[in-house]
């Protein structure tokens, strides 16, 4: 087998993001830009020769291909072994746990997650390491800056493989193994949940759920654990068939995207849980009937629970949830004497916590849980362990909330993107915010206690990470968090978050909006958003 060395030249974009390096299919499909990305992955993390690499993806256009062209240049690097899912497909929470399953030394899943697909759409690469979590930022600096750097990458002079049949066999010397996509994620989750318990909900004719896989990856997932196994009846997953372009729909699992589930569930069809996965199955949504569970609640909720789940009995000793996520842990970590993490935005900051053991559970608000038995965030942990709850309470989603409510409060809580704003004006506004720290003291009826940047020390490894949003604290207790996504692919997201904390058990049932409304009106005047960012409205509010 040739090993050819090609002649490029650098692309100065191809920083990651919060997850991964995140563009549109025609800026991967430009000339060498996907091969000098991979390369200089190679380049920055020493040490692939003879070793396991997991690949796979959530079924997007451009997977196909990236496929392709990863194992030729693996088999340059003389990789030993690359573990593919069938038909080049993994959920993303079940690549990470066929990379720690099989200790391998990392692993390429190809996904731009929620992002929408197809020739038009996103396509995206993460890199994660031998803990089965995305690079950390150390890492992924390196990588940027082979990039820059670059000249020349290897790729090995071979036929495309066929990646349709499970087997094994060899290109050079990289024994190529293709899997069941499926069936180690099953075991995993066997081994955390109390299937037979499950069962008896899941199959009950007392009981209606459904699932929307979203023409994303997890369909064949769902299927397996949800119809087959648990004996929930055929049709119970929606949209369960991987599509190149998800059908042309959006796969973010929330109230405007999955509007069908939604629609569904608000309905007088009678269905008591609804769930929701994204495009690569690390997202999720958790509905009830006529009942809608914030991520940040569900996070909350599933806390409290722990010990409903025999598994996690006695074992939780710390959570964390992301800055801007809403505060609704913290009552709960206080209330259960367990430590708490406050880390920046992206899954990849859990990571060392995990490692060091000081975290069980952690999710973010942007619909993202899950547990330190793996290391990216995992939709359908997240809603076998809310069947979990149901089983074991014999309780609706509503009730289980409403009584969490009652209990520790309410965190209404909103989060308004404006998407595709201008760069200069999105960091003109940042910048404004910064140079009116201490300046501003009131924002429509609230007092401001606290106007300021907020920068992260990890506990466990001691990295920093400065200028991770800008928080808002009110005397009140209300908050306001501004940023800017990492995940975007053209223009910038500014992303605005908004809390407000109840505890009068009178005013624990009000319309997220109505009570968030005054919040935002007073900040958005105070701080002349819509003239700043020449926006009048948000994209979408979730
Ligand atoms: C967004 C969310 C983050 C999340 C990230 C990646 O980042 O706000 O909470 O960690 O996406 O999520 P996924 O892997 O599901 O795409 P950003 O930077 O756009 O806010």
């Amino acid at each position: 087998m040739e090993i050819k060395t090609i002649v490029t030249t650098p692309f100065q974009d191809q920083k990651t993001g919060t997850a991964g390096l995140r563009k549109k299919v025609s800026v991967f499909s430009q000339e060498n830009y996907l091969e000098n990305f991979i390369q200089s992955i190679f380049n920055a993390v020493p040490g692939f020769q003879g070793k396991t690499i997991v690949l796979g993806g959530d079924g997007r256009y451009y997977n196909a291909h990236a496929i392709q062209v990863i194992v030729k240049m693996a088999a340059a690097q003389k990789v030993g072994r690359i573990i593919i899912g069938q038909n080049g497909l993994f959920s993303t929470p079940a690549a990470s746990n066929l990379i720690i399953k099989r200790k391998a030394f990392g692993g390429f899943i190809l996904s731009a997650s929620h992002n929408p697909g197809g020739k038009n759409g996103d396509f995206g690469i993460k890199f994660d390491l031998s803990n089965g979590g995305g690079a950390p930022e150390a890492v992924t600096d390196r990588i940027y800056e082979e990039t820059k750097k670059i000249t020349s990458y290897q790729i090995a002079d071979t036929p495309d493989i066929d990646i349709s049949q499970i087997g094994e066999f060899s290109v050079g010397e990289t024994v190529i193994e293709i899997v069941d996509s499926v069936k180690d994620y099953v075991e995993f989750v066997k081994g955390i949940f109390d299937f037979d318990a499950l069962k008896g909900l899941v199959s009950s004719e007392n009981f209606k759920m459904r699932y929307d896989a979203m023409n994303g990856s997890t369909g064949p997932y769902a299927v397996r654990i949800f119809e087959e196994i648990l004996g929930a009846p055929k049709g119970t997953v929606l949209r369960g068939t991987p599509m190149e372009d998800f059908g042309g729909g959006h796969p973010d699992p929330n109230l405007t995207y999955a509007k069908e589930l939604v629609d569904l569930m608000y309905s007088d069809e009678g269905i008591d849980f609804g769930c929701a996965a994204d495009g690569d199955g690390d997202r999720n949504m958790i509905l009830g009937n006529h009942f809608f569970v914030t991520p940040s609640d569900s996070l909350a909720v599933i806390t409290a629970n722990y010990e409903k789940v025999p598994y996690y009995k006695g074992k939780v000793k710390g959570v964390a949830r992301s800055m801007p996520t809403s505060r609704a842990l913290d009552d709960v970590t206080a209330a259960l004497g367990l430590k708490a993490y406050e880390t920046p935005t992206g899954w990849k900051y859990f990571g060392s916590l995990m490692d060091a053991g000081l975290i069980s559970f952690c999710g973010e608000e942007s619909f993202g849980t899950g547990c330190s038995d793996l290391r990216e965030k995992d939709g359908i942990w997240a809603i076998l362990y809310w069947l979990s709850i149901l089983a074991a309470t014999g309780k609706t989603v509503q009730e289980v909330v409403q009584e969490h409510w009652r209990r520790y409060g309410r965190h209404y809580y909103l989060r308004y993107d404006y998407e595709t704003l201008e760069t200069e004006d999105a960091l003109n506004f940042m910048d404004y915010l910064r140079s009116q720290f201490g300046k501003i003291t009131r924002m429509g009826e609230e007092t401001v206690k606290s106007f300021e940047e907020w920068n992260y020390t990890d506990p466990a490894t001691g990295e920093v990470a400065l200028k991770q949003g800008i928080i808002v604290l009110f005397e009140s207790g209300s908050r306001i968090v501004f940023r800017l996504s990492g995940t975007g692919s053209s223009g910038k997201t500014l992303r605005i978050y908004l809390e407000k904390y109840e505890k009068e058990s009178s005013r624990l049932n009000k319309e997220p909006t109505e009570v968030i409304k005054p919040l935002f009106e007073g900040m958005a005047k105070a701080v002349s958003l819509s003239d700043r960012i020449n926006r009048e409205y948000p994209t979408v509010i979730t």
